[in-house]
């Protein structure tokens, strides 16, 4: 098959003017009725009408009344556009089968209840549309069913006994149409707008689950205010719904006025949540509110264009969140996530640019790359052209855009006007793939007092782009005296050429710099520094992401180090980190942030870097001695810590409170090599918070121990699918090597495993691939099992399945008999009949 191109758009030969549906819900045979008032675009060429519909029974159809007689394919169903007329009505019965759709995209069902998932191409499994982004219509939606709750986009307009009558003025793409039916129950409240709107907020669930809706509905009211205060965006409807939804193929999803979420993104307790629950949920909801303006008034269009509302909605949902919480801290957990995903992606076969130009399931693009990377072009692009050109760009893009669907041409345009600045370079980080790297040296002229700074910048190949052009790299850079006094505050070097040097005249003594402050590009910087200079950054950096890179810097190196020649971590290391420890000044988070071991797969990053083979079992090695090490060395410090950091009082999941479990937790990993897990073991059975039942849990088991605990957490939560993910997720994820696929496997066996769900799924494939040390072992029985239930969870789940077999995604890392075992695996799934679009794309890329 042909990929689609983004070099191929054409406009659509038809607008869509206003939708009028109608669903009779039954679970083997919902009839939907389709009125769609079509006009011709007058700036489109003349072509026929394509309209999308994929396993759709066709009652029938007609055009102003008339039968049509042309007949739908596989993928839908052409209108020869000579034959119609400039303004039409076209009419349509379908009959869908919700019950049995698994692959839970369309129309489906979840535990009795009826929802949607229509991004990017799911409405076509719904009725005959034209089912594209850039066509854009208002609609009016009636839902006929017994069920007590009937909810779609927009206000409600008109409901009785068995029906509700919806209506969304705001013109929208088809993949943010929603519907929901169920028996719900909901937690209510109140929002009024800056101009005094007032908006009817509700967050749906299921009977019972009423009582963990507080944090997301708190979550919802300070995204509204915040998206008023910060960007002067309003809401624009009545209402606003939320329903949580166990069976869910992503985190959430924006429809307008009616966010569909992944129950695990909704619902929490004290109990049953920890404090990442309670971080992603405030963050998911904030991202899909804010979609409301950047995405669905303001949407794509086409799905080329999917970073125009990702990477700017990310960046939002950033900002939020800094706001709420600790920037710095933010700021260094979004780094970290972003080279555990996207760095990784962008060093393998998958890499692409944050705009691809082509793809064949733009469910694949749904990616760190166009997510993460995309949010960090935004910050850049932000870093340079100042918080005041930002805030005239994006004014200017919300006045000239509303209700467009638009490019990343558009965006940048934006920007050039408001602030005459040519983007035209800038735009390369949209189209070239890859991490850049950044080499500095440095010249000092003790004589002279010349201090010359030299950045070189290089990306390396990635999959069809050998050679890359240079971009333009923010570089945040400050100067420390030798006493530890900041000499030249954080000023930005706008690197624009492979090449740029910087120089300061008249330095008293060789200062030390600080490169790349707050993470200001996506980029590996490369600067061969010794350790105690490393050290030195680590206790007197004023920008607090350096201090802790300076930290992780010094941890990698004696990581690979040690995985080299089993050499310890010097008693330098091991002092800073005991220093940073206990220094009370600062947040607790960011100490429990830089206690944190680089993980297994950082290490092998560092050592393809480092052009060396990584073998996974040596680096998990190596990084348990280094924990001991830690362990043993600050056993005092570690054990104050851990009685320091209590919680008294009542939990809450405020930054404080969770940034003083983060370390006491990070303390008691540590505490447990020493103790064989006796702290552990009473903190778990003294737990009221799941936070520290699951951190208690998480170190008994990272010590071997544990096995009672986990029969006891089950007992105890049996009962709770979202606490039964974790007990799944936590025994992979932290299995010795050696056994971490038998307790995948025998976990696959487990009556509560449920593989058509997810999340369930996740909790436990997910969850080998996380453990890189037992995903890797040597035999190759990891990538045996994960292409095994692959190739099984293909035609239920094609989504979730080609997701997944990201994991492979490294193969070329490893050494021969690794490579031979992965690549085995992959081309396993290749050839399965009838492989889905999704996973024969993956497997395709990924083999190269
Ligand atoms: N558009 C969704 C989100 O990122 C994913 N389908 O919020
Ligand atoms: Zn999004």
């Amino acid at each position: 098959p042909q990929p689609i191109r983004l070099a191929d758009y054409t406009p659509p030969p038809f607008l869509v003017e206003g939708v009028a549906l109608t669903f009779r819900l039954a679970p083997r045979a919902t009839r939907v009725t389709s009125r769609i008032r079509f006009r011709r675009n007058p700036d489109a060429q003349a072509q026929d009408l394509r309209l999308d519909g994929e396993g759709l029974r066709l009652i029938s159809a007609t055009i102003d009344g008339v039968p049509i007689t042309a007949q739908p394919d596989a993928t839908g169903l052409t209108l020869p556009g000579g034959d119609l007329p400039d303004a039409f009505d076209w009419a349509a019965e379908v009959e869908i089968a919700p019950e049995e759709n698994t692959a839970l995209e369309g129309l489906y069902m979840s535990n009795g209840m009826y929802c949607t998932q229509c991004e990017a191409e799911g409405f076509r499994k719904i009725t005959f549309y034209p089912d594209r982004p850039d066509v854009m219509a208002p609609f009016t939606v009636r839902v006929e069913s017994e069920l007590p709750v009937l909810l779609s986009n927009g206000n409600p307009s008109a409901q009785g006994d068995g029906w509700a009558e919806w209506d969304d003025p705001w013109p929208k793409p088809a993949y943010l149409f929603a519907l929901v039916a169920g028996d719900l129950v909901a937690h209510s409240d109140a929002f009024a707008t800056a101009s005094g709107r007032a908006v009817a907020l509700n967050v749906w669930v299921r009977p019972g689950d009423e009582g963990r809706c507080a944090y997301a509905m708190d979550s919802l009211k300070r995204s509204m205010r915040w998206d008023e205060e910060a960007y002067g965006r309003e809401y624009d409807l009545d209402v606003f719904n939320i329903v949580a939804v166990d069976d869910f193929n992503m985190g959430a999803m924006e429809n307008k006025g009616l966010n569909v979420f992944n129950s695990k993104y909704v619902l929490a307790s004290s109990e049953t949540a920890t404090d990442a629950d309670f971080d992603n949920i405030e963050r998911i909801v904030a991202h899909e509110y804010f979609h409301n303006w950047t995405g669905n008034r303001i949407t794509c269009r086409d799905w080329f264009q999917l970073c125009l509302k990702e990477g700017l909605t990310v960046f939002r949902d950033q900002q939020f969140s800094a706001d709420m919480r600790s920037a710095a801290v933010k700021r260094i957990e979004d780094v970290l996530s972003l080279r555990a995903r996207q760095f990784r992606e962008d060093q393998g076969p998958l890499a692409h640019p944050v705009r691809p130009d082509s793809y064949h399931e733009i469910n694949n693009f749904y990616t760190a790359t166009v997510y993460e990377k995309g949010a960090e072009i935004i910050r850049m692009l932000r870093t340079l052209v100042g918080e005041d050109g930002y805030d005239a760009g994006v004014r200017l893009y919300f006045d000239r855009h509303d209700g467009q669907a638009c490019t990343i041409e558009d965006w940048l345009a934006v920007f050039a006007e408001a602030t005459g600045r040519d983007l035209s370079q800038f735009a390369r980080w949209y189209a070239q793939a890859g991490t850049p790297r950044l080499r500095v040296t440095e010249d000092w002229d003790e004589g002279t007092g010349r201090f010359t700074l030299t950045l070189e910048q290089s990306t390396p190949p990635t999959p069809g782009q050998p050679d890359k052009a240079p971009q333009v790299i923010p570089v945040a850079v400050g100067l420390l005296g030798p006493a530890g006094d900041e000499i030249m505050a954080t000023r930005v070097i706008e690197m624009t050429d492979t090449r740029h040097s910087l120089t300061i005249e008249g330095m008293p003594a060789r200062p030390v710099p600080s490169i790349l402050r707050g993470f200001s590009a996506p980029v590996v910087v490369e600067h061969a520094v010794t350790p105690e200079r490393r050290a030195f950054l680590m206790a007197h950096d004023t920008d607090p992401f350096s201090r802790w890179e300076a930290g992780r810097g010094l941890a990698r190196e004696i990581l690979v180090a040690m995985v080299r020649d089993g050499a310890a971590p010097g008693p330098d290391y091991l002092d800073a980190l005991a220093v940073t420890l206990s220094d009370e000044r600062l947040d607790p988070a960011f100490r429990a942030l830089c206690l944190r071991a680089p993980s297994e797969d950082d290490i092998a990053q560092a050592l393809v870097d480092a052009g060396e083979t990584p073998d996974p079992m040596a680096i998990h090695t190596a990084r348990e001695r280094f924990q001991r090490a830690i362990a043993a060395h600050m056993d005092d410090g570690l054990a104050r810590a851990f009685i320091a950091m209590e919680t008294p009082g009542p939990y809450s999941p405020d930054a404080r409170d969770a940034g003083r479990r983060a370390l006491r937790l990070a303390a008691l990993a540590y505490l447990s090599r020493n103790d064989g897990g006796d702290r552990a073991a009473r903190l778990f059975a003294g737990a009221d918070n799941m936070t520290e039942q699951m951190g208690a849990l998480g170190a008994l088991l990272q010590v071997g121990a544990g096995q009672s605990e986990v029969a006891r957490f089950h007992r105890q939560w049996a009962h709770d699918r979202l606490v039964v993910d974790k007990w799944f997720a936590v025994q992979v994820a932290l299995a010795a090597p050696e056994s971490a696929v038998e307790t995948a496997r025998s976990l696959t066996r487990h009556p509560d495993f449920d593989w058509k769900n997810p999340n369930r799924f996740r909790s436990v494939l997910g969850a080998l691939a996380t453990n890189a040390a037992g995903f890797h072992a040597p035999g190759g029985a990891g990538y045996a099992l994960l292409a095994d239930w692959l190739i099984q969870l293909d035609p239920v789940n094609p989504q979730t399945a080609a997701r997944l077999s990201t994991a492979f995604e490294t193969w070329r890392r490893y050494d021969p008999a690794r490579q031979g075992a992965m690549r085995a695996a992959l081309e396993r799934i290749r050839a399965t009949p009838d492989l889905s679009r999704d996973l024969s794309e993956m497997t395709a890329r990924m083999l190269g």
